[in-house]
């Protein structure tokens, strides 16, 4: 390996087998290896460096470079590493500001539980949500306000998108501009539809849904950020069929359903879980029609499914 000649900082924008695609502070996109077999037995599907990481790097003659250092990560966004026995993290992107979760109207159907996952890990890594309802051209207005009506009544503030007919491109556009966002979603919702539609140069490739499942098939493997423009950075992701929840306790849960929080502390017991226990105030505020009673049974899905594995 020829002599690195300077230090340089740069953003991750993607992952492959052992490289590492780098923007440089000025602009250039190069491959990178990593330096070092401390880096490299960090083995068992955990990367060292991730898409979004800001990472110092030496170059080389050939135009390569080597990464010597990952920075300190602002955010991380985490899910559980499927397909393991022992419970591992897996960092799907760091740095980032904000999750935006693109769920479906039409094909594949709207997954209200995976949309509040999507919501709770975004909760839990600190980062702003934003919800897109992509597929517009494909369902009226009626068979979807009441579930939108729901989120805006948590709080999130929900963009109803086509990005076959361009409606509300612009404003998810603007939401995005001047900060670090990453796109989410179930496979087949449209995440890299919306962004060709935002940055036609982008060219991402989309997928056909498949007609028999009805089912998105794969169309991103990767997760990759983009710069468009300024200091507009945008990751897309593969869709995830599985999001377990990494290091989220059942006790802490209840706080990443922001809308209950002004409930929790009127329950009567300290550490009510809401299953539902005697004085629940969030319990009574779902009967009451206060607080969404579908959000309250993802809730205490998700509360069921922390309590097994804990
Ligand atoms: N009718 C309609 N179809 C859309 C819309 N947005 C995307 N599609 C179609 O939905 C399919 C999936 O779109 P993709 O952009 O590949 O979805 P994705 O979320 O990136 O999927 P993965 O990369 O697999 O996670 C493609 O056939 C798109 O043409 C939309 O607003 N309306
Ligand atoms: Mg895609
Ligand atoms: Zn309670």
């Amino acid at each position: 390996m020829s002599e690195t000649s300077s230090t340089v900082t740069g953003r991750v924008l993607a992952c492959y087998h052992n490289e590492w695609e780098i923007a440089l502070s000025g602009g250039d996109i190069i491959r990178c290896r990593l330096r070092g077999r401390h880096f490299s037995r960090l083995a068992d599907g955990q990367k060292p460096v991730v898409p979004g990481d800001l990472v110092e790097l030496g170059l080389l003659r050939d135009g390569s470079g080597v990464i010597e250092r990952t920075l300190p990560r602002e955010t991380v966004l985490s899910r559980l590493l499927p397909g393991r026995r022992r419970p591992r993290e897996q960092i799907i992107i760091s740095n980032v500001k904000q999750l935006v979760t693109v769920a479906s109207l039409g094909t594949p159907r709207l997954n209200r539980r995976l949309l509040d996952r999507f919501l709770v890990i975004s909760e839990a890594a600190g980062l702003r949500s934003i919800i897109v309802f992509n597929k517009t051209d494909l369902v009226p207005e009626k068979e979807w306000r009441p579930a939108a009506a729901a989120y805006e009544n948590a709080g999130y503030e929900v963009i109803p998108t086509s990005a076959t007919d361009g409606t509300n491109v612009d404003r998810l556009a603007s939401v995005l501009a001047g900060t670090f966002s990453v796109l989410a979603g179930p496979s087949g919702a449209g995440k890299s539809s919306l962004l060709n539609t935002i940055s036609p140069g982008l060219g991402l490739r989309v997928r056909e849904i498949s007609r028999k499942s009805g089912k998105g098939k794969h169309a991103t493997t990767n997760v990759t950020v983009f710069r468009l423009g300024g200091e507009t950075l945008v990751a897309d992701t593969p869709g995830f069929r599985e999001l377990g929840f990494w290091r989220i306790r059942p006790s802490e849960l209840d706080y990443f359903f922001p809308e209950f929080r002004e409930y929790i502390a009127r329950c009567r017991f300290r550490g009510c879980n809401h299953s539902p226990e005697p004085g629940c105030a969030v319990k009574e505020a779902v009967e009451t029609g206060a607080l969404n009673a579908a959000r309250y049974d993802s809730y205490l899905k998700l509360l069921e499914e922390l309590k097994e594995r804990a």
